[in-house]
């Protein structure tokens, strides 16, 4: 990796900590002082070229000074694993951290309504949690807005939660019934928020038919001649196509109600205490819309009982993880103890629907030119699709494992509930 410098500074300790986290290196030279009252510590801030070439050090800054930081804002540089938002931290002279995001309203076009979902929410989380670090903080434009609008785009500002960590993997099955517990709560927390109120940002977000409905039309285009390079794993997904329907039919005949649900729990969207690895906060709220708890319970599954990364190109190295399974039920259903029988028993669905579904987004982005989900290398969307399809493979052979799995954690936290 290049470095060069993009600041000398003379900075507090904190401030030079913080800024060494992440894509930055920080030098320090001892000086001698013209006054001769000691050594003047100044440090020289490098910064990796790679970082650099989204946007300019300098134009972040200039979006960054438009909040209410707690003092100037001296580095800003790319942050998390996110495939919408363009994600930075931001540290100031105090050694504060924010994180600042570029908001992606090609994905999201009611960005007003957006903010406004997220606001809500987490000014009515707060009203019960008193820790700050357990809900997120919006902090607010200069003007008093949740949002700033530029010639460059929509940016928003949030306090960074501090000492945690944002897990790609979890390190063992503890951390993911951790991660479960985060989740489950947040359902929990939410269930009497008024539903109505939420703006819908993206309409029928798991919706998997008509996300199969967008597939085949894609698929029926085939605008850049892609289809032909994923023949296998187009008819993967055609052949499953029935069971799409599942979830929303029982939602439409009334088996399951409608819900608050935050719509993309991947372990990377919760924060854990950094020594403890206990559950921080949830964070990523831009999809948090109505929508049923098995999409939530789900969509964790399919990315935290995965053996491997989203992206892993060796598939061998991708597994359905039964233990991991297994600790996230428990989790779950712990934390959750207010869900409905035909909840309880829609949760398997859940995990083979979203994995299914977001397996057949890949592949309709990957088909379409990659003009949803950020890209990193040539076909990524096409190697995140066949992890996908790999852990539905992998489901369905233990099925009726998994169902007993959730009908005996089901039990166990019912009963408990019942005791305390
Ligand atoms: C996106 O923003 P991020 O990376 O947390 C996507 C999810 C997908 C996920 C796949 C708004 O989540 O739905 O499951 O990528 N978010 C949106 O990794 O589409
Ligand atoms: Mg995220």
């Amino acid at each position: 990796m290049t470095y060069k410098i993009c600041e000398t500074l003379c900075i507090l300790p904190k401030t030079v900590y913080n800024l060494a986290q992440g894509p930055l290196k920080v030098k320090r030279k001892h000086l001698p002082n013209p006054h001769k009252l000691g050594i003047i510590h100044l440090f020289i801030l490098y910064i990796s070229e790679d970082s650099m070439a989204n946007m300019e050090m300098e134009e972040l800054l200039a979006v960054a000074r438009l909040f209410k930081l707690d003092s100037r804002p001296l580095s800003c540089v790319p942050h998390g694993e996110g495939h919408i938002n363009r994600t930075y931290c931001v540290t100031t002279e105090k050694g504060t951290r924010y994180i600042m995001q570029k908001i992606n309203d090609h994905v999201f076009p009611d960005v007003k309504g957006l903010m406004e979902n997220i606001e809500g929410v987490t000014e009515y989380l707060r009203r019960t949690e008193k820790d700050p670090r357990r809900v997120q903080t919006i902090v607010r434009t200069l003007e008093g807005d949740t949002y700033l609008r530029l010639e460059s785009g929509y940016w928003r500002v949030y306090v960074f939660v501090e000492d945690s960590v944002c897990l790609q993997q979890p390190e063992d099955g503890r951390d993911f019934y951790m991660s479960a517990v985060a989740f489950g709560s947040f359902q929990n927390q939410l269930k009497d928020y008024p539903a109505e109120t939420l703006h819908e940002t993206i309409p029928n977000f798991h919706n998997t038919v008509i996300r199969y409905r967008n597939f085949k039309e894609t698929l029926a285009k085939d605008p850049v001649g892609r289809a032909a390079k994923a023949q296998p794993e187009i008819a993967f997904a055609l052949a499953r196509e029935a069971d799409a329907a599942v979830l929303v039919d029982r939602l439409a005949a009334g088996i399951l109600p409608l819900k608050v649900t935050h719509n993309d729990t991947k372990l990377n969207n919760v924060m854990l205490d950094e020594k403890t690895h206990e559950p921080l906060c949830v964070i990523d709220l831009d999809t948090v819309m109505p929508g049923l708890p098995a999409y939530d319970y789900g969509d964790s599954i399919r990315f935290g009982a995965n053996t491997a990364a989203e992206d892993e190109e060796d598939l061998d190295k991708v597994r359905f993880d039964l233990d991991r399974f297994r600790a996230y039920t428990r989790g779950f259903l712990e934390a959750c103890p207010t869900l409905t029988q035909a909840e309880r028993e829609s949760l398997c669905w859940g995990a083979k629907l979203m994995t299914l579904e977001c397996g057949v987004r890949f592949l309709t982005d990957y088909i379409d030119g990659d003009h949803y989900f950020g890209v990193h290398k040539p076909d990524h969307n096409l190697l995140r699709c066949r992890t996908q399809f790999k852990l539905v493979a992998e489901m369905e052979k233990c099925w009726d494992q998994m169902e007993e799995i959730v009908r005996s954690a089901g039990a166990a936290a019912a009963s408990a509930d019942d005791a305390s």
